[in-house]
């Protein structure tokens, strides 16, 4: 197949209609420039949605018609048959100072009439009006594949009308929101785009094919990471540098720090690898992990950990006011403090060499003689960690890329069986005793992945029976 067959579509709309938004969605970029106000995009600029660096989709974002109603009259000044209205529109093209007095028209006609389609958005919260008609008018006569959007933007009041209005100029009609779309919704778009012109129907086959086979590896690539992720929390510890309780002290906040700086990094990871980006993402991002979050009860609660949903707490209930802090000599816990302190450089060489922590560091010089905070082993503190990175992966993983506010981390009860939270206090207890080997591994990284699966089929789920197909 020739490279150049996938689809290429010009967005084109009225302004503030969410033309930038479709576009930066769709090719899952967050540098397309989107804001409340009229005009944010001045030019016409393509963007290349790529897999495996081979380019599988453009998009045109353009600002829109600026002078339908006198560009339509200009077409319709000659009488001309149906099919000789493309011709015309390239006259139109060609016609000297055309570039000057209507420079918006040309940019956006002039890729149309090179062999792009069309991708019509509307606000569905607005009626049509004559100004629609003469855009849409100048669209037919491109003759070019043309495809609808309705953004349902606040409501969808007028979605009927526009669904008359619509399907009289375009092929096929969708509704589509870009602030919450996820997979599902993509795809159907994309059905739509692949059914607009035969020629299309194969390169965009191949290019859902290609979303759901990078989906697959992507959800192999976070569950390794993530049961990572959990394991090195799980293991973290910090010397303790001076001797007494003031000592004591600085180690357990020097502990907690590294506990939340952690989890940031790995949030940050995931979020960039995702090609989440933008700038406003990284200043309001709300990760203020300097205080306790981790060792909070209160934050337990809101996680929905509730103390008598959870195993082995009542055992403990008297320190579930914050810190069951082991501070010991020897044994796992110093092994642990190695691992944490740097040593291993990435959890991920670990996983990959598949070597057990106490073989491979047990000989490590001089650690035996340090005293060490850590890990952390309230029973709670296993499930709280992973349910925090559960929820903030599954957040970033649907998350469009129009979606530019920050990351809130909601709070979400997992609804982890009893037998579950048994499974993953039991590799807690494994990883902290050092008696982790290779087959607890590939359960937890299972487990986690099966997890993540089960949550995003959920929320795949719930937007396939909402009204987004028409
Ligand atoms: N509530 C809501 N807001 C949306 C939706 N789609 C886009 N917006 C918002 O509408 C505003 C305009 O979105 P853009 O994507 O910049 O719109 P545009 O059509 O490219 O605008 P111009 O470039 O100015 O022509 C932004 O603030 C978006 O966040 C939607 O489905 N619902
Ligand atoms: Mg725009």
């Amino acid at each position: 197949m020739n490279e150049r067959a996938h689809p290429r579509l010009c967005v084109v709309g009225h302004p503030n209609r969410g033309k930038s938004s479709i576009v930066s969605t769709l090719t899952e970029n967050d540098s397309v420039s989107i804001s409340p106000e009229s005009g944010t995009t001045r030019s016409a600029d393509a963007f290349e949605f790529e897999l495996d660096g081979r380019v599988l989709l453009t998009l045109i974002d353009t600002p829109g018609f600026q002078r339908a109603r006198q560009v339509l009259s200009w077409l319709q000044r000659e009488s001309v048959s149906p099919g000789d209205r493309p011709n015309r529109v390239k006259a139109f093209l060609a016609e000297p100072g055309h570039p000057e007095r209507f420079p918006d028209e040309v940019q956006l006609l002039r890729p149309i009439m090179e062999g792009a389609g069309i991708l019509y958005v509307v606000d569905g919260a607005q009626s049509p009006s004559p100004l629609d008609e003469a855009e849409m008018e100048i669209l037919r006569w491109t003759g070019q594949p043309r495809l609808a959007v309705i953004n349902p933007m606040d409501t969808q009041a007028h979605q009927q009308a526009w669904e008359r209005t619509l399907g009289q100029f375009f092929q096929w009609v969708r509704v589509f929101n870009p602030l919450t779309a996820t997979m599902p919704a993509r795809q159907a778009l994309l059905r739509a785009v692949g059914e607009l012109t035969p020629s299309w129907s194969e390169p965009v086959q191949k290019l859902m094919q290609g979303l759901a086979v990078r989906d697959q590896r992507r959800l192999t690539d976070v569950s390794e990471a993530l049961a990572a992720y959990w394991a090195e929390q799980l293991l973290k510890s910090v010397p303790v540098q001076i001797p007494g309780a003031i000592g004591r002290q600085r180690a357990e906040a020097v502990l907690r720090q590294s506990l939340d700086e952690h989890e940031t990094r790995f949030f940050e990871r995931l979020r960039s690898a995702w090609g989440h980006h933008h700038r406003s993402l990284e200043r309001q991002s709300p990760w203020e992990l300097d205080s306790d979050h981790l060792m909070n009860t209160e934050t337990w609660y809101l996680w929905g950990l509730k103390q008598r949903d959870l195993l082995w707490v009542s055992g403990s209930a008297g320190a579930a006011t914050g810190l069951a802090l082991d501070a010991g000599l020897g044994g796992t816990s110093l092994l642990a403090g190695a691992i944490s302190g740097g040593v291993l450089g990435s959890v991920g060489g670990w996983l990959a060499s598949r070597e057990l922590p106490g073989r491979r560091f047990g000989w490590l010089p001089l650690a035996r003689q340090r005293q060490v905070m850590g890990p952390v082993r309230h029973p709670n503190f296993p499930l709280v960690v992973m349910a925090r990175a559960l929820t903030f992966t599954r957040q970033l993983w649907l998350r469009p890329h129009a979606e530019r506010s920050a990351v809130v981390l909601r709070a979400e009860a997992e609804q982890w069986s009893r037998e579950d939270q048994v499974r993953l206090l039991g590799w807690a207890k494994r990883l902290q005793q050092g008696r982790w080997q290779p087959k607890h591994q590939d359960a937890l990284v299972s487990w986690v992945q099966a997890q993540l699966q089960l949550s995003l089929e959920e929320a795949f789920a719930q937007e396939e029976s909402t009204s987004w197909v028409l």
